[in-house]
């Protein structure tokens, strides 16, 4: 078989297509031919086909580029000056050079990367050449940072609010050199605790000045929060004791940490802490006060996530988790807890033109309002699930006592402005008078408790403040029965004198009877004890300040030389077990109430009415003094901030 010669394509016409070759054995080599060409045709139409689609295609990456980046391929590109306002040309400008800034802009980032895993690959086997205990401390450096960061956030500024008038920080020196002698006495037995805890309890909540250690208990959870410190701040303050005063301030400044895991009671952390900073700021004018009182308070708020609004006992201070007191009346919360938090509450609003702290006092007191009371009492067990009484038992000693007060001090401290916590205050003494108040075979006065539908002819140390509050809420009393009042108190701290004089040691008992031919004594040895409490002190100033009846001042000296004598050790000052025992034995606790408020009471009994006037300041129950500020009835429209 000959190979026949290539004919040229071009220039030669095709022959008719052979249908068969078997049936044309003679065309059978054109054929072939014919069918090579037919087949290099159409290899090469698909080739130029294949190169025109590789050309002409869109590129997708174009596109994306394009619908992402808009604004970066247009508009660095438009330049008018130039006349360049044709958007066709002006897009075409754009692709090239987007192309380009493309490319560079993928590389660029290629490189970070590149750069990026080299770093941290240098980083890895860096550490991994450092021990543990080095690579934990690093750890510890960073958490540290972290913190100090969070704190400065913590301690912005708050929005500047006009201070109320601050009247009467003064000295108060006394002209009399007895009165003197004797307020110079109770300010080197404020120094004899301090130092003393100081030396031996510095940051922890209490002092145990026999085992010369810090000590604490379960309403500061398991916290170091340096309770004495807070709490003692303004006594210091007003004592002149400066210098520790100062280092106070300081270690609050650095170390008082509320981010703590522990669970606390909201009602002494709020009289103690929250009130003792507020008052140490409004006494010095040290913003860390108020910053502080603000974070803490928001710790707290938590305590107030309940069915109805009535807060929890204790509270997490971390977690913001709260639950109530295993022993209160079917899971209740207590009167005298959730009802102590207006005066604080209303100052923190105050300076923070924050309307939450006064919203939440203010829905505890609505509550109440609509609630019955058997008796008009106010019973100690409220079920913040249920909004229900639990047992009903009512007292103006522990468990309900300070809800009262703080009725009348909501309405001083409105300056006068609050009638409807007047109106309560004045609703709820009218029934403790008339179902709670007798007066005993010797002709003493007492307030008893009525529990299980009875009158309990008991009287506790706790109940002895009443007598100040019956003084203190005299002037503006219903019917102007403001003799009567002032009368009642009177009574009151005569009671409470035979409490402490009926006793071998001068001090008061825990509780004490007014029964079987028993009058103001203790009957139970669990109630014979005496732990530096301040009430019956609190009602010999009142009614100092409200009468200057000399024999205010002569108790209080007794009881200054009793606590003197009887309670002093070499390590600071504790409790005794046995106020009717010659020869007592110690608690060993230092209370921090002692600092705060027994100590304050009998400085301010030897001190000059101008320190701290009473129609200025207004003092929490744990004696820390907040300014009155003038609120219009029951709002805060007294504050610019909230106008
Ligand atoms: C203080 O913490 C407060 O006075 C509180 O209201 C009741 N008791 C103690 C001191 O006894």
């Amino acid at each position: 078989m000959t190979t026949p010669a290539l004919l040229p394509l071009s220039g030669r016409r095709l022959p008719p297509l052979n249908l068969g070759a078997s049936a044309f054995p003679h065309h059978r080599a054109t054929l072939r031919l014919s069918e090579k060409f037919i087949l290099l045709l159409i290899l090469s139409a698909f080739i130029t086909l294949c190169f025109g689609a590789f050309f002409f295609l869109p590129d997708s990456s174009k596109h994306k580029r394009f619908d992402l980046g808009l604004e970066d391929v247009l508009i660095p590109h438009v330049d008018t000056s130039r006349g360049d306002k044709n958007l066709g040309g002006f897009l075409i400008h754009g692709q090239g050079h987007d192309q380009h800034r493309h490319r560079e802009e993928e590389e660029r980032l290629r490189n970070k990367i590149r750069a990026d895993h080299e770093k941290a690959l240098e980083e890895a086997k860096e550490k991994l050449k450092k021990s543990r205990d080095e690579i934990q401390a690093e750890i510890q450096t960073e958490k540290n940072k972290v913190v100090q960061e969070l704190k400065k956030k913590d301690s912005k500024p708050l929005p500047p609010v006009p201070l109320p008038n601050l009247i009467g920080i003064n000295s108060g020196e006394p002209a009399d050199p007895d009165i003197q002698e004797k307020r110079n006495k109770i300010k080197e037995m404020m120094k004899h605790a301090w130092d003393n805890y100081r030396q031996y309890g510095w940051g922890h909540n209490e002092l145990k000045p026999i085992a010369r250690k810090g000590h604490t208990t379960n309403i500061f959870g398991n916290s170091q929060m340096g309770a004495t410190i807070v709490d003692a701040l303004d006594t210091l303050y007003i004592m002149g004791l400066h210098d520790e005063f100062r280092e106070g301030q300081e270690w609050i400044d650095k170390n008082l940490d509320f981010s703590v895991n522990s669970e606390v009671s909201v009602f002494e952390v709020n009289i103690r802490f929250i009130g003792g900073l507020l008052a140490a700021y409004y006494l010095s004018g040290q913003e860390v006060f108020k910053i502080k009182a603000v974070q803490l308070a928001g710790k707290l708020l938590p305590a107030f996530n309940t069915p109805t609004g009535i807060p929890w006992a204790m509270v997490n201070l971390k977690s913001g988790v709260g639950r109530n007191w295993g022993w209160a009346s079917a899971g209740s919360s207590i009167l005298a807890e959730f009802g102590t938090l207006h005066m604080e509450f209303v100052h923190l609003s105050y300076l923070t033109g924050d309307p939450v702290y006064y919203n939440k006092v203010m829905h505890i007191r609505k509550l109440l309002q609509k609630m019955d009371r058997p008796n008009g009492l106010y019973p100690n067990y409220l079920n913040p699930r249920t909004g229900r009484w639990g047992q009903h038992h009512t007292s103006v000693g522990g468990l309900g006592d300070s809800f009262y007060e703080y009725l009348l001090k909501a309405w001083l401290m409105s300056d006068k402005m609050d009638m409807e916590a007047r109106k309560m205050y004045d609703d709820a003494i009218e029934a403790i008078e008339k179902h709670l108040i007798r007066k005993s075979n010797g002709g003493l006065t007492f307030i008893g408790e009525w529990k299980n539908g009875h009158l309990e002819r008991k009287m506790g140390h706790l109940t002895c403040f009443a007598g100040g509050m019956f003084a203190l809420g005299a002037d503006g009393s219903r019917d102007d029965k403001a003799g009567h009042y002032l009368q009642l108190g009177a009574e009151i701290a005569h009671t409470c004198h035979e409490s402490y004089d009926r006793t071998t040691l001068k001090l008061g008992p825990e509780a004490f009877k007014f029964d079987g031919g028993v009058e103001a004594v203790a009957v139970r040895q669990n109630e014979k004890y005496y732990i530096l409490r301040p009430e019956v002190i609190e009602t010999y100033w009142y009614m100092w300040r409200f009468t200057h009846d000399p024999k205010y001042r002569q108790w209080g000296w007794e009881a200054t030389q009793a606590i003197d004598k009887y309670c002093r050790v070499s390590g600071g000052f504790s409790g005794v077990k046995d106020v009717y025992s010659s020869s007592p034995t110690y608690d060993d606790v230092q209370q921090s109430f002692f600092l705060a408020e027994t100590l304050k009471y009998l400085y301010l009994l030897f001190s000059n009415d101008d320190l701290l006037p009473l129609d200025n300041w207004v003092f929490n129950t744990e004696a820390h003094p907040l300014p009155v500020l003038h609120l219009a009835n029951t709002t805060l429209s007294g504050n610019p901030a909230y106008r």
